[in-house]
């Protein structure tokens, strides 16, 4: 008999060694030894250290999801998380006291959805993605947006927690506008997914910076800013100054040097480099870039010390401290 494997659930043995949803352990009749399964090459990674989020979106791509409903998968867990002030529910407010959101999709076809100062609703990549699939458009801003998602299910929410809303009201007391470096003002999640076919795509979602003025988007919501993705060539997301990332249309920009034959670390060094060279205060924002190739090669860079990316690969989810322009 030629070397068959039998999956081994329906084996003689009768033994079933499930291995996750996707995964199962084979016998090889011929040595009736058993052959451990290909570890499927999935990847998720994601910006600061959202774990949950990442292995999430990590255990959707093992049991079969595309990249785009991984990541969209993923991110939900942080829009969701209401401690998370920079993102989806809890988010801080406008200096109106007012939660917009902002979040856009792009999946491995080049297709792309986009919202922007979305009021009242939480999963607003889902939304995105409904812009995709459902609209002629990309990008849909506050009220339009707000009714497409009544009308496609979205529940109503009120985004302002209590915890929110006091810290909202001490900041009136001064109203100062200084945007913090790193984790105290920037956990906006931006993912990227490869999944059992080789496909990568992407989501970005935020609240934006907190006490932004009424109005304000920044860089998260917009394709080729807070997210490309080229499934040719790779993908790349951005947290931070989304001013400083839209000038310099930061994810694009990693992607076009990825496609001239930059690794993913060496494209977000030199795309951070753009953005450092051409500005003299520096020291007053944080900008950091995460990206992934069509063959799995993965990096990550920022301006300060303090950016890390979650990776869930072959079943294991890290946190990886990203390399800094300034070393402390
Ligand atoms: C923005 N880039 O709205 C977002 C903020 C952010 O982590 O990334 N925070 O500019």
């Amino acid at each position: 008999m030629n070397r068959r494997r039998f999956i081994l659930q329906s084996s003689k043995a009768g033994v079933a060694l499930s291995l996750g949803a996707t995964l199962m352990a084979c016998i090889d009749q011929n040595t009736d030894t058993v052959v451990q399964p290909k570890k499927s090459k999935v990847i998720a990674l994601c910006t600061w250290g959202f774990s949950e989020a990442n292995a999430a979106a990590g255990k959707a791509l093992e049991s079969g999801s595309t990249a785009l409903e991984a990541a969209i998968t993923g991110v939900a867990v942080e829009e969701a998380n209401i401690k998370n002030s920079t993102v989806g529910k809890g988010g801080a407010p406008d200096r109106e006291g007012n939660v917009t959101l902002d979040a856009c999709v792009m999946d491995a076809n080049g297709d792309c959805g986009a919202v922007v100062c979305v009021q009242n609703i939480t999963h607003v990549a889902a939304l995105a993605k409904v812009v995709m699939k459902e609209t002629e458009h990309v990008m849909l801003a506050g009220e339009g947006a707000e009714e497409l998602a009544y009308r496609h299910g979205f529940q109503k929410e009120n985004l302002l927690t209590e915890k929110a809303a006091e810290d909202y009201r001490a900041w009136l007391k001064t109203s100062k506008y200084e945007p913090i470096i790193n984790i105290e003002n920037h956990d906006t999640i931006g993912m990227l997914c490869m999944d059992q076919h080789g496909d990568i795509a992407g989501a970005c979602t935020t609240s934006g910076l907190s006490y932004k003025m009424k109005g304000r988007v920044g860089d998260s919501p917009i394709i080729g800013a807070g997210l490309f993705i080229d499934n040719e060539v790779g993908g790349a997301a951005a947290t931070g100054m989304g001013e400083e990332i839209m000038k310099q249309v930061g994810s694009f920009l990693i992607v076009e040097l990825m496609r001239q034959g930059k690794s993913p670390q060496e494209a977000c060094e030199v795309a951070m480099q753009r953005i450092v060279s051409k500005n003299k205060d520096i020291n007053k924002f944080q900008v950091a870039y995460i990206a992934i190739n069509k063959a799995g090669a993965t990096g990550s860079y920022c301006i300060h010390p303090g950016f890390s990316r979650m990776e869930y690969r072959n079943g294991k989810n890290t946190r990886i401290p990203s390399a800094a322009h300034f070393t402390n």
